[in-house]
């Protein structure tokens, strides 16, 4: 199992591929906000873990066993926007939780929020109605 910090780099080369074909290393870096010669190490780490192949100067693809967990962990995020946008929680906040609680949970949990979230999106009444208790719990 990849550590937090390791889904991280996981789930944003995923998302780097899937929006412009490649992931270079200074695209990492700046969208993890964080040193190129950190995303140097890791990305080593990764491909001996092989979850991606890294070859310097030539660039980086993600292994299948990487291109699967990739996805999960993109809609793992998608998932939890999704349930805390649901629930109320306002804008703001939003990402940053997500950064916050995403690697702590177990996939039965996100599981079982993804049933919540069906639940809700199944009809449109039930969402009215939790609202309406979020708006009595405001008031
Ligand atoms: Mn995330």
């Amino acid at each position: 199992m990849p550590t937090p910090s390791m889904e991280d780099y996981i789930e944003q080369i995923y998302m780097l591929i899937e929006a412009k074909g490649y992931a270079r290393v200074s695209d990492i870096a700046e969208a993890l906000h964080v040193h190129p010669s950190s995303v140097t190490k890791m990305v080593q780490k990764l491909d001996k873990d092989e979850y991606l192949n890294y070859e310097k100067y030539r660039g980086l693809i993600l292994t299948p066993k990487g291109k699967k967990i990739g996805k999960r962990l993109v809609y793992r995020h998608e998932l939890l926007e999704q349930f805390l946008e649901l629930i109320g929680v306002n804008q703001e906040n939003i990402y940053e939780d997500v950064e916050g609680i995403e690697h702590h949970l177990s996939w039965n949990s996100i599981d079982r929020i993804g049933d919540l979230v069906q639940f809700f999106e199944e009809d449109a009444e039930r969402v009215k109605e939790l609202e309406a208790i979020h708006q009595k719990a405001e008031d």
